[in-house]
């Protein structure tokens, strides 16, 4: 399979587990390292309908997996870097704003990207060097720097310790952007950049499925995402601060921090 194939057939795994979403009820939650940080058996359902509609096109294929054990294997031929349920909270309390966020890598390298909001059946996906789509229709971020954009922010909630920095943040956001937005999932505040709905977005500290495909589309769609100092994402596995926008956006933030 080519990275047009394996990105068409998570395309095709998305809209599939974006049904057992959309007709989710009477959802039951377990915590997890605190009463934020929760999941469901939708978390862990979509999770396995995926991993198993890849292993069966790739067998030999690695998952990096928000609901299962992670594995060190993030530089082998063929790694699925899976949220199942990205803005879990919102899916739990009825807010319309979570998505399933895939990202593949080959060799250690970002080659495709998908994140699907089955609320607004919006399908955000992109390969290495070929641009970034909403419904198979080209999308770019937008132009301006701070004064001209929407500015989206995540607050961190599994992290006390970013709290401060994250409301500072928030704060300098706040006065220099247009306006700011909470939407409560990483993927879709980074589709949003890609999108040219928010022209920069900011978390303190985030896991690697949360923001592993939303840099890809980022980036195709002629953002940067970066980390907040402005070196470069890790694809190791490791958490990590987001920053994510027009190059304009990033560059100001940048000289402010
Ligand atoms: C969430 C992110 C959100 C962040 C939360 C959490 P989850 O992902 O999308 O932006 O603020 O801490 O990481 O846990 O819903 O998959």
């Amino acid at each position: 399979m080519d990275t047009n194939e394996i990105l068409d057939m998570i395309i095709s795994a998305e809209y599939e587990a974006g049904e057992v979403v959309r007709a989710a009820h009477g959802i039951i939650t377990t915590q997890k390292s605190s009463a934020r940080d929760v999941v469901t058996e939708y978390d862990k359902a979509v999770q396995d309908m995926l991993t198993a509609a890849f292993r069966e096109k790739l067998p030999g294929a690695h998952f990096f997996c928000e609901e299962s054990e992670k594995e060190d294997t993030l530089e082998s031929e063929h790694v699925f870097v899976i949220d199942p349920i990205d803005g879990t909270a919102n899916f739990v309390h009825g807010f319309k704003q979570s998505c399933t966020s895939v990202a593949y890598l080959s060799g250690g390298e970002l080659k495709a990207a998908a994140v699907y909001n089955p609320n607004t059946d919006e399908m955000f996906s992109a390969v290495k060097g070929g641009g970034t789509f909403l419904n198979g229709t080209p999308v770019k971020v937008c132009d301006g720097g701070l004064g001209e954009v929407i500015s989206c922010f995540g607050t961190s909630p599994y992290y006390p310790d970013c709290t401060d920095r994250t409301f500072k943040v928030a704060r300098m956001l706040f006065d220099r952007s247009l306006d700011i937005r909470r939407e409560g999932s990483a993927a879709m505040d980074m589709c949003s950049v890609a999108a040219g709905r928010a022209g920069f977005y900011f978390e303190a500290r985030l896991s690697f499925w949360d923001f592993a495909a939303g840099a890809l589309l980022v980036s195709e769609a002629g953002g940067l995402a970066l980390r907040e100092d402005g070196s470069p994402l890790p694809l190791d596995g490791s958490k990590s601060s987001v920053i994510a926008g027009t190059p304009k956006a990033v560059e100001e933030f940048l000289k402010l921090n």
